[in-house]
């Protein structure tokens, strides 16, 4: 083993920590998003390192589809025990992903952003979505942004920007 390859040995080492602690903190920063960009690995093009990591690479691919499944028998109460009305009930995405919600329930539903309590906040509402429809949104800012169903009051999620 030469020193060229210590080295390399070396970067690779401090990459790999770097992209572990991006996936832990679920890429939110700006120094861990180019990580998301389809196509990326963790090492920078001028590297001659073989490309690593494929769990890195699952995690790419489960991000770049930001999909919130309406469940099967959400119309009925008992989801919002387990947080399942919406699956992920807290979407994590990073600003300017658009999210879309597949009505995967055979009754109607609605994504309203506010809370039961206080009402519509006007940000984004789905109006009635059938079976098997599906109502999408983008968020360019970040923030936490509560919605619910207006139809189903028990039902409520979450898309942390
Ligand atoms: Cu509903």
């Amino acid at each position: 083993m030469g020193p060229d390859v210590l080295y390399g040995d070396n970067i690779q080492r401090a990459k790999t920590a770097h992209f572990e602690e991006c996936e832990k903190n679920e890429f939110v920063t700006s120094d861990c998003k180019r990580y998301l960009e389809p196509g990326n690995t963790y090492l920078d093009p001028e590297d001659k390192m073989e490309p690593v990591m494929e769990t890195g690479t699952s995690m790419i691919v489960e991000q770049a589809i930001p999909i919130v499944t309406i469940s099967m028998g959400s119309g009925s109460p008992g989801c919002e025990e387990t947080n399942s009305c919406y699956i992920p009930y807290n979407m994590e995405i990073s600003s300017g992903t658009t999210v879309t919600w597949i009505n995967a329930d055979n009754a109607a539903h609605t994504v309203t952003s506010g809370t039961v309590n206080g009402g519509p906040d006007g940000l984004f509402d789905s109006s009635i979505i059938a079976m098997n429809s599906e109502f999408s949104y983008k968020f360019a800012e970040s923030g936490t942004y509560d919605y619910y169903c207006i139809v189903h009051p028990w039902m409520t999620g979450i898309v942390t920007v």
